[in-house]
């Protein structure tokens, strides 16, 4: 997988430096039942002490050795993979964050979670469990297996017997355990997206009352998951006391002829016990393989996850997001926003038709053209899902039109660096998301060096000083995630304020002041008038009222522009518009 190469290459050569650790830490295990062995047959047979001394003292040292090669080995490893995956996550955030909002569409966000964390956090792992066992299980398996046959030809012939047979139940337990593995993790996956979606919308459930079904739908993938992971341990209960079992008799039968040997006068001790301390080793390091094995299986199931994310198209670089070691740190180029004062911000609509799906036929969006200049302000009017919100997206390029061309300023936005046409435009979503964090803080994620003064100046225009200012914490008032501690119009005047803060050329209003009573949005509009007389507003709304006094007013029914002009002309001669009117005033239209 390509996205891999990146961190081989940076990290390869500590990775070998351990496997280097790693091979000198084999040896020595392999090399201590053989000095045991020589310690009991040539220092307690004989009553050496001397030689018991000499191969003990030698045994100490390279056990010593062996340990503090083995901190160091762990000290590597984790630095390893914890720098390796700290990075990968990053680099994957990044990657999200250059998505165009289809490709975001795309993946469930679940799954785009799950991607971050939990996958992640496999390869991390398997990472660092190449450094511990990688090399020395193959090393130590090998290397028993040859130790064994040199100490003793004869009772190798018990080795040739349970070796192929535990490879075989390894081989059966792998052959049943991953497609068991791959199912535990995608039932995992599936307990992640219930409860994210719970948790998002934990407010309507408890609202309708939908405990019961929740945990309906949680008990079962909840069930699945224990379902699938049983089965899968189920292979593993099964096969790992079967190998136990068949080293046992292994060792058993070691001792049986080796202790006919013995008797016989033509093996000694210390050799049937080094020659069982192999045997040992290499159970536990074809054990170590296997395990290796089932990580690598959920890493490389985690890995190619991640590389379904890296292998998408990125709308843009996102060299604006801060690095770890603080490269790139984000600045307003003061620069570029002096040069683009002025008047400027005209948009111009040429035959855009928009689907978000091309599968699904309807068009959103139908054959919209229209044109603003710079200054002025238009108001959308439409029924609900009539494709306000549609067409307002296509204008900092959120999405991109399937036929025709969105220009801004007289050139079309997929020629602009995203960077330099989002920062001509102010968008007040409809669904307001505020972060956690304090009132400035959220105000000034408009533009990031804004003073206390010109946050002031923003939320005094946005009718959001009063309150802001009344609470007794000011603009430091710390607000809980997604601004749960605020009402829906003080949410939106924030979402205005920090939109104003921007001093965009283009403000996107999307039913921004839907939440305000009527008084303090008429105070809005004429704060805006006056403080934003070259400002381009795109103003979106059900009401009348909110557009009454735009430039000119768009009607859209069902994707199709059905009226433009100003109130009277579209009182006069838009049906739709008639409808609207006389549903939202009672009054008929006087013609
Ligand atoms: N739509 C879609 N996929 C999306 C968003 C919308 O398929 N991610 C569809 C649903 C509607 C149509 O597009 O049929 C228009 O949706 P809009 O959100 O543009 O509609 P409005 O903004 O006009 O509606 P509202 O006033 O409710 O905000
Ligand atoms: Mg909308």
């Amino acid at each position: 997988m390509k996205f891999l190469h990146k961190y081989i290459r940076k990290f390869w050569l500590p990775f070998i430096f351990a496997l280097f650790i790693l091979m000198v830490e084999a040896t020595i295990d392999l090399l201590l039942p053989t000095l045991m062995a020589s310690m009991i047959d040539v220092g307690v047979a004989t009553r050496n002490l001397d030689e018991v001394i000499k191969m003990g003292s030698t045994m100490v040292l390279l056990t010593s050795v062996g340990m503090v090669a083995a901190v160091l080995r762990n000290f590597l490893s984790s630095y390893v993979s914890q720098s390796f995956g700290t990075e990968l996550r990053l680099d994957l955030f990044r990657k999200i964050q250059s998505f165009a909002f289809q490709t975001i569409d795309k993946f469930d966000r679940a799954s785009l979670m799950v991607r971050l964390t939990n996958d992640v956090t496999q390869i991390q792992m398997f990472a660092n469990g190449l450094m511990r066992i990688f090399v020395r299980a193959p090393l130590l398996c090998i290397g028993a297996l040859i130790m064994a046959v040199r100490l003793n030809l004869h009772l190798s012939i018990v080795l040739a017997v349970v070796v192929p047979l535990i490879a075989i139940l390894l081989i059966l337990n792998m052959k049943l355990g991953f497609p068991r593995f791959i199912n535990v993790q995608k039932a995992m996956d599936r307990v992640n997206g219930v409860m994210r979606e719970y948790l998002s919308g934990v407010r309507v459930v408890k609202a309708f009352n939908q405990f019961q079904f929740e945990v309906n739908r949680f008990q079962h993938a909840n069930g699945n998951l224990v379902e699938a992971a049983i089965s899968s341990n189920r292979v593993l209960s099964v096969f790992g006391p079967m190998m136990v079992t068949v080293m046992n008799i292994g060792i058993v039968a070691v001792l049986w002829f080796g202790g006919y040997g013995v008797e016989q006068g033509h093996i000694k001790v210390g050799e049937i016990i080094a020659f069982t301390n192999y045997m040992i080793q290499i159970l536990f390091s074809l054990r170590m393989i296997s395990m290796v094995f089932t990580m690598y299986v959920r890493a490389k199931a985690s890995a190619e996850r991640i590389n379904e994310v890296f292998v998408e198209d990125s709308l843009f670089e996102s060299a604006s997001i801060p690095s770890l070691n603080g490269e790139n740190v984000f600045h307003v180029d003061e620069e570029s926003r002096d040069e683009k004062r002025g008047p400027k911000g005209s948009i111009e609509f040429e035959n855009v038709s928009f689907t978000y799906d091309e599968k699904r036929g309807e068009p959103v969006l139908k054959n919209i053209t229209f044109s603003l200049r710079p200054g002025e302000t238009v108001g959308i009017l439409g029924s609900t899902g009539s494709g306000k919100t549609s067409l307002a997206n296509l204008i900092p390029r959120f999405y991109d039109v399937s036929e025709g061309s969105v220009k801004v300023d007289g050139k079309d936005v997929r020629d602009y660096n995203l960077k330099e046409l989002r920062n001509k435009i102010a968008i007040v979503p409809q669904k307001t998301m505020l972060f956690t964090g304090t009132i400035a803080e959220n105000i000034r994620w408009g533009k990031e060096n804004a003073t206390f003064e010109e946050i002031k100046q923003a939320a005094m225009l946005a009718e959001a000083d009063s309150f802001i200012s009344a609470s007794p914490e000011g603009y430091e008032t710390k607000l809980g995630q997604g601004g749960v501690n605020l009402s829906g119009g003080q949410k939106q005047r924030i979402s205005i304020a920090r939109a104003l803060v921007k001093q965009p050329d283009i403000l996107i209003l999307d039913d921004s002041t839907s939440a305000v009573d009527m008084a303090t949005e008429a105070k809005i509009k004429a704060s805006l008038k006056k403080y934003a007389r070259d400002l381009t507003c795109v103003i979106i709304s059900q009401r009348i009222s909110s557009v009454i006094d735009a430039d000119f007013i768009l009607v859209l029914d069902n994707g199709k522009l059905v009226g433009i002009g100003s109130h009277e002309e579209l009182l006069k001669n838009c049906q739709v518009y008639q409808d609207i009117y006389r549903s939202q005033t009672g009054k008929e239209v006087l013609l």
